[in-house]
């Protein structure tokens, strides 16, 4: 059987040796493209173990270049300095009217929570304020509103029910509510511990696609692999389907072992004119990795292959 998706002969396309700072790690990218050049905010261990952003930049979507300065680190003064103590991971870029906003994890002795920021050009970016309470992980602002409100994609911690996405909504970015969940992990699957939003979502005729992670326990720990899901274009806390198969798992040698083994991890895809998508992966908590797809093969996954799906609500 062929894999749905095709990675990049080359991989990995970005190591911490592309970095002109001292980082151990490049993994974790949020894309996009902007005026045409492909943009990836990627996240970098410290030597400190701590988090932060960097960015890279390139023509063709495979070959980056790194730029000198990381692009955020933690907050120096005020209430993001507060909560980005420990670091800031996992951005994801959305882009929406005429800015592009940036949601990240931020870290501190007091949980986990999202960032929201914005930037223009990629150049300067502002923070707007933070989204969510402690712990929260994994947030995706969709390309655009729905009902006049925006939306995204949430993945709460809890030790009761197993790590589920959820949806939001805001009139404001700042305000968010009418919290509902829309997928779970599904027992004895290979995202039977816990899920979460990956790329932000995109949008195709037949819903929005939703690339997400999953992991399954093992001995060994947990094995961290990629999924989709489609949800409605008009109500996008009705899930159409979820894919029953993983969409890629952790084979190549830099996505199996690494600074943790058995990872693929995705915070960004890229869909193209010509109807295929990039998907940008880190692997094994270490490096960059990317691949391609034909959307419309992960939305027939998602509506021919689908495992039962809850209703909205
Ligand atoms: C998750 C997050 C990700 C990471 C993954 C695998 O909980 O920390 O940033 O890629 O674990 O270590």
């Amino acid at each position: 059987m062929t894999d749905i998706v095709t990675r990049y002969q080359k991989n990995p396309i970005l190591t911490k040796d592309d970095v002109p700072y001292e980082v151990e790690t490049v993994h974790n990218a949020g894309a996009v493209k902007h005026n045409g050049r492909y943009i990836l905010l990627f996240r970098s261990h410290r030597r400190n173990g701590r988090s932060i952003i960097g960015l890279a930049e390139g023509d063709d979507g495979y070959h980056f270049r790194v730029r000198p300065e990381p692009f955020m680190i933690p907050a120096g003064e005020g209430l993001f300095a507060q909560y980005e103590e420990y670091g800031v991971e996992d951005c994801r870029i959305t882009a929406v009217e005429d800015s592009y906003l940036l949601t990240y994890s931020a870290y501190s002795r007091h949980g986990v929570r999202i960032g929201l920021a914005r930037t223009h050009d990629f150049q300067t970016v502002q923070r707007i304020a933070l989204i969510t309470q402690a712990d929260m992980r994994n947030v995706v602002i969709f390309p655009e509103r729905i009902g006049g409100r925006y939306v995204r994609l949430d993945r709460p911690h809890s030790h009761i029910s197993p790590w589920s996405i959820w949806i939001s909504y805001s009139r404001d970015l700042i305000h968010w509510g009418d919290s509902r969940l829309v997928i779970k992990p599904a027992t004895y699957h290979w995202d039977e511990e816990k899920i979460g939003p990956g790329a932000t979502p995109i949008k195709t005729e037949a819903g929005w696609l939703n690339i997400y992670h999953g992991v399954f326990p093992t001995m060994a720990g947990g094995i961290y692999r990629l999924g989709v899901a489609l949800h409605d274009l008009a109500d996008p806390a009705k899930l159409i389907g979820v894919a029953d198969d993983w969409i890629l798992q952790p084979s190549d040698p830099w996505e199996v072992t690494g600074y943790v083994p058995n990872v693929v991890f995705t915070c960004g895809a890229i869909p193209e004119d010509d109807g295929m998508v990039k998907i940008y992966w880190g692997g094994a908590d270490s490096v960059m990795c990317v691949g391609t797809a034909k959307i419309q093969n992960l939305v027939d996954l998602c509506l021919k292959e689908s495992r039962p799906v809850m209703g909205a609500g």
